[in-house]
């Protein structure tokens, strides 16, 4: 059964793999499944079509056959749970595993989301510039948490798993911000995602998708 996922025509990072599709792209690569991308402009994203698909007008979504899904976390679990790789056989490893992902979505994403909120929604109120070394404390906290959890463990509990995947993906957004080189063991650790074949080859592919001269049509 053909797989499609939604993403952003043309990604506002330009090809710098910050979209969500990204990191579906990537479990894809290392479940070993083709997959097809459908372009979705901004505002086609809002219009009914889309949002059938995906109730906030967002990317990434992910179609199979008749199952339609929306949010990256879901389809993430959606693809660990039906192919080998990326979540352990043992029952409790696996518990661990989902709740890195969790971990990822619920308790480090939020604050580092923060940042684009501070720039770009709310850039232009007077009270922009003083919140933004706060929104970066509170990213930095959770990151020195995080990687005390870490230490020198390769990945977050035995072997790479979905948890590491949600986790580097979540961790590259701080990637503009500079503030990954400020924890040289979660630098490393993002590093080592990033080497995987699977990231490589979703990296490449988004990266030629985003950067394709626009057909003449
Ligand atoms: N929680 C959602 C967030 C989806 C999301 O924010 N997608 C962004 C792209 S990475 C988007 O579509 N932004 C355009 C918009 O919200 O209008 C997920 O993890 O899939």
């Amino acid at each position: 059964m053909s797989i499609i996922i939604t993403a952003f025509e043309r990604s506002p990072d330009g090809g710098k793999g910050l979209a969500r599709d990204t990191r579906v792209r990537w479990a894809l690569e290392e479940a070993g499944q083709p997959y097809e991308v459908r372009p979705v402009s901004f505002s086609a994203m809002k219009e009914p079509a889309h949002l059938a698909v995906h109730p906030f007008g967002q990317i990434p979504t992910y179609e199979e056959g008749d199952l339609v899904l929306f949010e990256s976390g879901a389809i993430i679990f959606h693809i660990a749970s039906r192919h080998p790789g990326l979540l352990p056989e043992d029952a409790n490893a696996r518990a661990r595993a989902i709740t890195w992902m969790f971990a990822a979505l619920n308790s480090v994403e939020p604050p580092i989301l923060e940042i684009v909120t501070v720039k770009f929604a709310e850039g232009d109120k007077p009270w922009s510039k003083e919140r933004l070394p706060l929104v970066l404390d509170r990213i930095r906290h959770r990151l020195s948490q995080l990687s005390a959890r870490l230490g020198d463990a390769e990945w977050l509990d035995g072997a790479f798993s979905a948890g590491d995947l949600m986790m580097v993906s979540v961790l590259l957004r701080t990637r503009p911000s500079g503030i990954l080189n400020e924890f040289p063991k979660l630098a490393a650790y993002v590093a080592r995602g990033e080497a995987r074949p699977a990231y490589q080859r979703a990296f490449a592919a988004q990266l030629a998708f985003n950067t394709a001269q626009p057909s003449a049509a």
